[in-house]
């Protein structure tokens, strides 16, 4: 059976499924959940979801939230087909490189992205409050400075997770983009940050992230 995946267009945590799904090469289906009417916080869906939050994978009956996790079940499931994501398991070195990219994303860059997009973008959908524009400068500023460090690691690796394209690095493109594209900031591509730039567009411009926006739509992806 078709592997599914419970999301909406708006979903920046489904992005991040959509592109390793569209990196390992694995077909599926999204099934649309209508976060305008809020059909994610009804008990149906919170019967699949307990938090109320998108995306949901069901693969052969089995079901998984959490975004990172569905990646990692995915690139892990299907090892031996498409893009790499996950370092050799006996490559202890590797690994640890990688395990040290994810702790940072999931830590500390990714909590300053989100805290910056929620203000300008996600609290306003959600509660039709306006921005709190003194507050997003604020905000915007702790990104600066998170990439400020990403600056040095990235002048010394290619990759956040090490020399190896990874999750690592596609769990930053979502809200990193959401940030770039919809709240028109260029924090990502500054050229006070040269080795950030070279870094995020090389992520930004591969095939896989680039279908992601048309794939987020209901129906079968076939991915040929
Ligand atoms: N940690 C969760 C976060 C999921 C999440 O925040 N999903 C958003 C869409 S990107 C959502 O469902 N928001 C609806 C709401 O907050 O009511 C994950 O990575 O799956």
């Amino acid at each position: 059976m078709v592997l599914k995946l419970y999301s909406h267009g708006i979903s920046t945590s489904a992005q991040r499924v959509i592109c390793v799904l569209v990196e390992k090469n694995v077909p599926f289906e999204i099934i649309e959940v209508d976060i305008v009417k809020g059909e994610h916080k009804e008990p149906a869906y919170k019967e699949m979801q307990p938090w109320g939050l998108l995306p949901v994978l069901e693969e052969n009956g089995f079901r998984l939230y959490e975004s990172r996790a569905i990646c990692r079940y995915i690139a892990e499931k299907y090892a031996d087909q498409g893009t790499q994501l996950v370092p050799d398991p006996t490559d202890l070195e590797a690994r640890g490189l990688f395990e040290q990219g994810l702790a940072m994303e999931a830590g500390t860059v990714d909590p300053c992205v989100f805290a910056a997009l929620n203000e300008k973008l996600f609290k306003p959908f959600k509660t039709g409050a306006s921005c709190d524009d003194e507050l997003y400068v604020v905000l915007l500023k702790r990104v600066e400075l998170v990439l400020d460090v990403y600056e040095v690691i990235l002048g010394k690796q290619r990759y956040i997770g090490g020399n190896q394209y990874s999750l690592a690095d596609i769990y930053h493109l979502p809200n990193g983009f959401a940030l770039q594209a919809q709240c028109d900031e260029q924090v990502f591509l500054s050229e006070k940050r040269p080795n950030v730039a070279r870094w995020w567009s090389e992520i930004t411009g591969r095939d896989a992230w680039k279908q992601v926006g048309e794939l987020n739509k209901p129906g079968m992806h076939t991915l040929e």
